[in-house]
């Protein structure tokens, strides 16, 4: 499965690298679905024509689909798409992501807000529930090249912390479990 841990927020390391805490704290799969965070391995080599995939987008009703190359030299004002990417936001909706090629980093809050790092590689289809604080970077590889799943005409306004009255946030923190 993917690898996810806690990260260590005092170092003002550079964003692309992993900022484990030390000890390392792992985060399992159980416990990112408890945030609302879903996950599946598939197949990249096959995503053309992958009968697991199509069945994922017949349930949830992802009708949209687009692939995005994300590196220095593909992407216009890079640098800004970047700090915008890793600026702390949430969306009105699910953001779904298929890694095709590469790798990269989503980080997501937890119900304490620590941030969770989790290392996304070919293969990983990553479901983010709308509301949940977010950011993503590149990691020292520098480039991912990634499908972006929609219900629908796709919106992909973010919209910066602090959100505390938007009704996805409201609906996010409405449905999350918090006792332990
Ligand atoms: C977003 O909303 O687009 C993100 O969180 C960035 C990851 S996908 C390029
Ligand atoms: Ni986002």
């Amino acid at each position: 499965h993917m690898q996810a841990w806690f990260m260590d927020e005092t170092s003002g390391e550079d964003q692309r690298l992993p900022r484990h805490c030390y000890p390392k704290e792992l985060v399992s799969p159980d416990y990112l679905a408890e945030l609302g965070v879903l996950y599946w391995r598939l197949n990249p080599e096959n995503y053309e024509n992958d009968a697991e995939l199509k069945k994922i987008r017949e349930d949830r009703g992802y009708n949209y689909m687009d692939l995005l190359d994300i590196c220095p030299e593909k992407v216009a004002d890079f640098k800004e798409k970047l700090k915008n990417f890793y600026t702390e936001h949430i969306h009105a909706d699910e953001e779904i992501r298929y890694c095709l090629e590469g790798s990269a980093y989503f980080d997501v809050r937890d119900k304490d807000d620590r941030w969770i790092r989790i290392w996304i590689k070919a293969g990983d289809l990553i479901i983010l529930p709308a509301g949940i604080y977010h950011r993503f970077t590149l990691d020292t590889g520098d480039y991912v090249k990634l499908m972006r799943l929609f219900v629908g005409e796709p919106v992909w306004t973010a919209h910066n912390r602090p959100q505390e009255d938007h009704p996805a946030r409201k609906e996010y923190i409405k449905n999350l479990v918090t006792e332990k």
